[in-house]
């Protein structure tokens, strides 16, 4: 059995997807990171960067006969596509392939979109170089993703943890400020795959986001209507 440490983000959603596709039995342990439940002492042990997502591995024993233990949402791809022979071809160059659009994620997507969400969404103060630099060059790599995908329908060959890697940040496009239209084929290719049964299950770990963002947006109308009520004594 695998434990999943993880919270509804792309990088938690890239180790649920793959779980998921790969068919494997996970218990799900998530994590409030806003409350800072990733640098509590326990789970530090299982990731020393204090982040998520983690897995801990209970069907085989590390040194000190606990579960084996994996960080960082790339090597724990690999690890579980190792473990199951799934989403990684077993050839040097067809492995090759997969590894390199997955390390195109891990250094390129997920820390330039990231970093556009910071500055974006999150900074209270709006420095407008940093989010143009940051959104500019979102833009470019969705351009190279856009290109690999012309006359392909994924991204490294087969169906793979190269396409869950991008996929699960790119879907998310609209939070970092940056639109996907301009590029035809990585439309299409993000439309296909939120089509796969598990990669619907995997974005519903730990919770659906969208359903408690939307609910949350629906509640705070409702307290506002509320407030308004009891300063007016009427719907305002
Ligand atoms: N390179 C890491 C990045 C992990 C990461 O940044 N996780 C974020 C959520 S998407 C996190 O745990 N943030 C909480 C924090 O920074 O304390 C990976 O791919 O696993």
């Amino acid at each position: 059995m695998i434990d999943l440490y993880t919270a509804a983000t792309p990088n938690g959603w890239k180790a649920s997807v793959t779980l998921e596709e790969m068919g494997l039995d996970y218990t799900v342990k998530a994590l409030d990171i806003s409350e800072g439940d990733q640098k509590q002492p326990d789970f530090l042990k299982i990731n020393p960067n204090g982040r998520i997502p983690a897995i801990v591995d209970h069907d085989v024993k590390d040194a000190n006969g606990d579960g084996f233990a994996v960080f960082e949402s790339g090597a724990l791809m690999i690890y579980l596509a190792e473990k199951t022979g799934k989403l990684l071809p077993p050839d040097a160059q067809g492995r090759s392939k997969v590894i390199q659009w997955l390390m195109f994620q891990m250094g390129g997507i997920g820390p330039m979109m990231g970093q556009a969400n910071v500055f974006y969404r999150y900074f209270p103060e709006k420095i407008q170089p940093a989010i143009d630099r940051y959104q500019n060059e979102t833009a470019r790599l969705f351009g190279v993703l856009d290109g690999a995908l012309a006359g392909n329908e994924y991204l490294a060959g087969d169906y793979s943890l190269a396409d869950i890697a991008n996929w699960c940040w790119v879907r998310t496009h609209a939070w970092s400020g940056v639109e996907i239209e301009p590029f035809e084929n990585l439309r299409r290719w993000v439309e296909t795959i939120a089509k796969r049964p598990a990669a619907i299950a995997g974005l519903n770990v730990p919770y659906n986001l969208e359903e408690r963002m939307r609910a949350q947006a629906e509640n705070q109308e409702e307290f506002k209507r509320n407030a308004r009520k009891m300063l007016v004594g009427k719907d305002g």
